[in-house]
């Protein structure tokens, strides 16, 4: 690809920011609150208006449910339009609730696995009154201890519920299938990797495609090679970008492990799985627990685009022929070639051609808007997970 072609793939990129990522976030031992914080789903979209205003790319905003929960749906999708975005996916969120104790759709319980479904329909209906073609589902699902419940019958259990709420989708919507290896339960989870997601979509149907968060693998899982897999079967259908040193850490994309990013990246870059109209969604799942919300969503947006104008850089053709001799060193070197590319000059022209500052951390610095919503928001109470 040359450099004009390079370029207005950047300008053309999507990331989608999460509204979650913009309120209090923490672990079990504390939720720190922070100055400035949204109160509702509507200043959580403004916020991330801001991010897209800056960047350029990141045009829609992910909402969960019941966090971001309003009396009128579609009156928060035209606020969004206002403010120049747009709801993307909606996520059910059946890991919060007394009830779920041993479980949502995988209770042994009927009455609660109801429970669940009806809420998974309920997210359905929300996604109609925004707009939203994607129905992103993680369940927390599993258990703690060998013996506790059948790990075949909860699978039973978790495809009757997947089956019922996939034919209330309409046409025009797509099912995500988020997995996780462990936490919240420690002994066994039941969507755990990508193949028993795949195996579930698979059952399902062509609008039931897996989600990769980048967060939920074991230590040493070569994740790009799932990505892989999953393009080459035609089922990737997004991503939930952050990054750990250890565990679901939900650190900054790229900031733990920017070279495994860019070999995502250049997984989707080789698959020509990086414009909008390949399908795949590039999505943040991230939580700010120390530091400042918005300027951590663009530090993060412009990881994926440094990542991914990284992944552009590389030469194929240098890159084939390497391959083709069985050249491994020189195979590798273009690789890293492109991982070494300082692409940071590239982005800030990118920017300047979107009309846009070329520095976005430090625009947003300059705008004074911190201070603003600081001054802003007083009284009410700041949003969070509510855990
Ligand atoms: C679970 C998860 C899931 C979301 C939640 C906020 O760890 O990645 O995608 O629902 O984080
Ligand atoms: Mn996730």
């Amino acid at each position: 690809m040359d450099s004009n072609e390079i370029r207005a793939v950047l300008a053309a990129q999507h990331i989608e920011t999460p509204s979650w990522a913009y309120g209090n976030s923490g672990t079990r031992f504390k939720v720190f609150a922070q100055p400035g914080i949204p109160r509702d789903a509507y200043e959580k979209i403004s916020d991330a208006a801001v991010v897209h205003r800056l960047t350029g790319v990141a045009p829609t905003v992910a909402i969960h449910i019941p966090w971001d929960a309003v009396e009128d749906y579609g009156h928060l999708a035209q606020h969004a339009r206002d403010e120049g975005v747009a709801i993307g996916a909606v996520n059910p969120n059946t890991f919060q609730d007394d009830d779920y104790r041993l479980g949502s759709v995988c209770n042994p319980d009927p009455a609660i696995r109801r429970k669940a479904v009806d809420h998974l329909v309920e997210c359905i209906g929300i996604a109609e009154q925004t707009g939203s073609t994607h129905l992103s589902l993680w369940f927390a699902d599993g258990t703690n201890y060998p013996g506790q419940d059948s790990i075949r019958a909860r699978q039973d259990r978790l495809a009757e519920a997947l089956r019922e709420t996939y034919e209330a989708m309409p046409e025009h919507m797509t099912m995500l299938v988020e997995y996780k290896f462990f936490e919240p339960a420690f002994y066994s989870t039941d969507l755990p990797d990508w193949g028993t997601s795949l195996l579930h979509c698979l059952h399902l149907g062509p609008r039931a495609k897996v989600l990769v968060d980048t967060g939920h693998h074991a230590p040493g899982t070569n994740i790009e090679m799932i990505v892989a897999t999953l393009l080459r079967e035609g089922r990737l259908r997004g991503f939930h970008f952050n990054s750990r040193f250890y565990a679901d850490d939900d650190l900054m994309v790229g900031a733990a492990d920017p070279f495994g990013l860019f070999r995502i990246m250049f997984e989707i870059v080789q698959a020509g799985a990086v414009t909008p109209e390949s399908g795949v969604a590039f999505m943040l799942d991230q939580c700010h627990n120390i530091e400042a919300k918005i300027p951590a969503q663009i530090r993060s947006v412009m990881n994926v685009q440094e990542a991914t104008a990284k992944a552009l850089s590389v030469d194929l053709t240098a890159l084939d022929a390497a391959r083709a001799a069985g050249d491994v060193l020189a195979a590798n070197a273009a690789v890293m070639d492109g991982y070494n590319t300082d692409v940071r000059p590239l982005l800030a022209q990118v920017r300047e051609e979107m009309g846009l500052e070329p520095d976005p951390v430090a625009a947003y610095a300059a705008s004074g808007h911190a201070d603003t919503i600081n001054a802003e928001r007083v009284g009410g109470s700041a949003a969070g997970w509510g855990a």
